[in-house]
């Protein structure tokens, strides 16, 4: 079915194509350049879309890049191998560079793909975009960024000023966001630790791999342990973390509430915990004590795996503190009790009152009303209170599918857009950065994506399995080639000076703001000007601006913050209203959450046990660990130096299961599920996995991939979230 349209909104996205301003940014640094011209420029990388991600200094040569380096100004500057191999993406012969128009119908195995100009490829979706409004409201026009981060300002303006609630990225359908969701039920803010200081003596690293931080993170850990800071390790795995480790708790997936409830016994009943800070500065504790009174050690360690004497030295060497932790996770977030498994964890540092102490968890305050890329960069910019207003919020579709993601998140929820599409709720779907192996059960929602009544998305590539049944493509510029959007690092901001973009492709910021200043008033566009924006997000803050910050170049500028300051609770510095205290609804750090009873979950971080492991399927899988060459879905043939390490789908299994099976190393099996498979993958039989699990990267496509194997219907109930972490599964040797 296609969308009809109106002859007034067609020509008035005709015509405003047509007038849109086509010269490069005026702020372009490169536009002069002679050809052979030698120059430096500076980027950020995003080939993990960790953020805040790390700086690149680059040579070019007229508008060819022929070297890049760590740019050592900026703070995050220690590339790894997947920023070291960003060149071979950016120059990969197999790049999408021009729009591009299905013109088979939908459904037909080769969609018949043809270059259209960008004037053509924004009048069908403008014009799509104001009759679907038209005929179905606003609402119905969906828009969508998957994992990049950095496009999302922009769409986030783009959705607010034609007025849709319809938004989602990949941090709504999975990420670290559940992980948030904790960290803002207990503290009242998102805040996951950080680094160790000089005056930390004991550092928490809690379920997160080395493989997916930034380089200086594991510097800063080595550190520290020279320095002689304990290391606890509470990881699944015997990862590097926890070889590090003076203490690895190595709790089965998906017990980590059992195993907190099991350590805050120990501190309560020696005595160890902070009992002044607790009655002044916490709510629910009472309450918490009760449900952990039963979880004696030998209890935690039946359910959890974590020896009983573990458990006792575990919150004993806690308590030598100050300490403080990074929980950069998504592992934890995923199974169907993962927010409140984060929600535990996060009480060892508040039950120890290492709450913004020299040494402990830091509430840092950088530039006023700065947020991640991923949240909309500036409130000036993404709009939260348009979002967050009562008359939006109650259009959302995901009210109530997942009621308290939906009280606290301005992105909705999309696990659910196969049913929102059949139902009609969602008829045109707007994107970038789509993949639909970052769900469970792909296939689902390929086929949801064809019954669309009009779809694009932009990317660096063209993924048949994701954009197959689009009507357009766009050709997205990459990191080396957009001025959008500034890195920050606390208060330090680094502006970039790229190239310009191979063939036609545009930056991300520019293709949702273009496409703004057609479906609503250029002036909420900033005429389509990424640089216009930054500088726009910039001047917020007295005497800064783009120029400036650009003309200072490999410097990095730093915009005015408030000075740091110990115990910012106390004098009221964590809470807008500027009273002592948290940004919880209690005012104080929540053991026991009321917003969370308030929608019917339990107020405090219970243990749920995960689907139970069968006779049949008698290992849990462990869906997704990172590696240090591969990103999700992406890096195999856009970064081909990578794949030299580790060309397929290899899943690590313990040297007793792999006997009982007869597998050997290097030999390919088979991993089936209740929901799916087989699916293929070579092992790898090592220690890193416990017995009772394998784990898995996921992301590899046909026959190794590992998506199939899962169930959409299993979630947490939370922050809906699907369960990767959690599905039980066979493997055995192929024939
Ligand atoms: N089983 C399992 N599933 C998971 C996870 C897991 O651990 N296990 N992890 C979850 C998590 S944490 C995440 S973050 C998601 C991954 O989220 P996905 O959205 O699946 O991430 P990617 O495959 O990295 O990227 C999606 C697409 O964006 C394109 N792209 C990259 N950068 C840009 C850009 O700047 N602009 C544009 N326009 N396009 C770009 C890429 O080429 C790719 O086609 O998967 C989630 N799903
Ligand atoms: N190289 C690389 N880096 C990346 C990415 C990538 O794809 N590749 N992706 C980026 C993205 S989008 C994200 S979200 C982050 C993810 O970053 P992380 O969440 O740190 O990485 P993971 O490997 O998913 O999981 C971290 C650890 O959690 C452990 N774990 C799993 N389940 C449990 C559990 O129930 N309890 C406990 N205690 N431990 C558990 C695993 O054994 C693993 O070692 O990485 C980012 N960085
Ligand atoms: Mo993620």
């Amino acid at each position: 079915m296609t969308a009809k349209f109106s002859r007034r909104s067609l020509l008035r996205a005709g015509a405003l194509a047509a007038a849109l301003p086509a010269a490069p940014s005026i702020f372009a640094k490169t536009d002069g350049a002679a050809a052979e011209e030698s120059w430096t420029g500076f980027t950020i990388c995003d080939s993990c879309n960790h953020v805040p991600s790390c700086g690149i200094r680059f040579e070019a040569k007229g508008n060819v890049i022929h070297r890049i380096d760590n740019w050592k100004e900026n703070p995050n500057h220690w590339l790894c191998s997947k920023g070291w191999s960003t060149l071979q993406r950016l120059y990969n012969p197999n790049r999408l560079l021009y729009p591009m128009k299905r013109t088979n119908p939908k459904g037909s195995a080769d969609p018949g793909w043809v270059r259209i100009t960008w004037d053509e490829a924004y009048k069908e979706i403008t014009s799509h975009m104001l009759a679907t409004r038209e005929k179905y409201g606003a609402d119905s026009v969906m828009f969508y960024a998957g994992d990049p981060k950095e496009p999302r300002p922009a769409i986030y303006r783009l959705a607010r000023y034609f007025g849709s609630v319809t938004w989602g990225t990949e941090s709504s359908v999975g990420c670290r966001s559940g992980c948030m969701m904790a960290e803002e039920l207990n503290f009242g803010m998102p805040n996951n630790g950080g680094s160790p200081t000089p005056d930390t003596k004991v550092y928490l690293i809690l379920a997160t791999n080395v493989w997916a931080q930034p380089m200086g993170w594991w510097q800063a850990i080595q550190a520290a342990k020279k320095r002689g800071c304990k290391i606890i390790t509470i990881d699944s795995r015997r990862t590097k973390a926890a070889e590090i480790a003076d203490i690895h708790l190595q709790p089965r997936i998906g017990t980590d509430a059992a195993l907190v409830a099991g350590m805050i016994r120990v501190l309560i009943k020696e005595n160890l915990y902070n009992k002044e800070f607790v009655e002044k500065w916490t709510h629910g504790f009472e309450e918490y004590a009760a449900y952990c009174e039963s979880f004696t050690p030998e209890k935690t360690e039946e359910l959890t795996g974590v020896p009983a004497k573990l458990v006792v030295e575990g919150a004993r060497l806690w308590a030598q503190g100050p300490g403080t932790f990074t929980l950069t996770t998504q592992s934890l977030s995923h199974n169907s009790n993962g927010v409140n498994n984060a929600r535990a964890v996060l009480l060892l540092p508040i039950v120890m009152g290492y709450i913004d102490i020299p040494g402990g968890v830091q509430f840092p305050q950088g530039a006023k009303g700065l947020t991640m890329a991923a949240y909309g960069l500036h409130p000036a910019l993404a709009d939260h209170p348009w979002f967050n207003a009562p008359e939006q919020k109650a259009r959302r579709l995901d009210k109530n599918e997942v009621p308290l993601w939906h009280d606290m998140k301005d992105q909705a929820s999309p696990n659910n857009l196969p049913e929102w599409i059949e139902a009609g709720k969602v008829r045109m779907f707007c994107a970038w950065g789509f993949n639909v192996n970052i769900w469970p059960q792909p296939a689902v929602y390929a086929k949801a994506i064809a019954k669309l009544d009009f779809a694009f998305s932009a990317d660096y590539f063209y993924r048949p399995d994701s954009h197959r049944d689009l009507d357009i493509i766009l050709p997205a510029a990459m990191n080396y080639e957009r001025y959008a959007p500034f890195g920050f690092y606390g208060p330090r901001v680094a502006v970039r000076r790229p190239v310009k973009p191979l063939g036609e492709a545009k930056e991300d910021w520019r293709i949702a703001f273009e496409i703004g200043c057609i479906v609503d008033k250029p002036e909420h566009f900033f005429e389509g000007d990424p640089v216009k924006a930054c500088d726009f997000v910039l001047r917020q803050y007295e005497g800064c601006n783009w120029n400036d910050f650009a003309a200072a170049l490999p410097k990095i500028s730093v915009l005015p913050a408030p000075k740091p300051a110990s115990k910012k609770y106390e004098i009221g510095r964590l809470r807008p209203d500027g009273k002592p205290g948290f940004n919880t609804q209690s005012g104080k750090l929540d053991f026991a959450s009321e917003r969370a009873r308030k929608f019917g979950y339990p107020a405090i971080p219970e243990f749920r046990p995960m689907l139970p492991i069968t006779k049949e399927f008698d290992l849990r899988l462990l869906n997704g660990s990172r590696k240090p060459y591969i990103t999700h879905s992406k890096t195999r043939t856009d970064q081909p130096y990578l794949m030299e390490i580790e060309d397929a789908l290899t899943i690590n299994i313990n040297p007793k299961e792999a006997q009982k099976r007869g597998i050997r190393e290097g030999d390919w099996v088979e991993i089936r599920s209740p929901y799916g498979g087989p699916v293929e993958a070579r092992a790898c039989v090592s220690i890193i996995v416990p017995e009772g699990m394998i784990d898995a990267q996921y992301g590899w496509l046909g026959k190794q991939n590992t998506q199939t194997l899962m169930t959409r219907e299993h979630r947490d109930p939370m922050s809906g979230y699907c369960c990767y972490f959690e599905v039980p599964v066979s493997v055995k040797k192929k024939a």
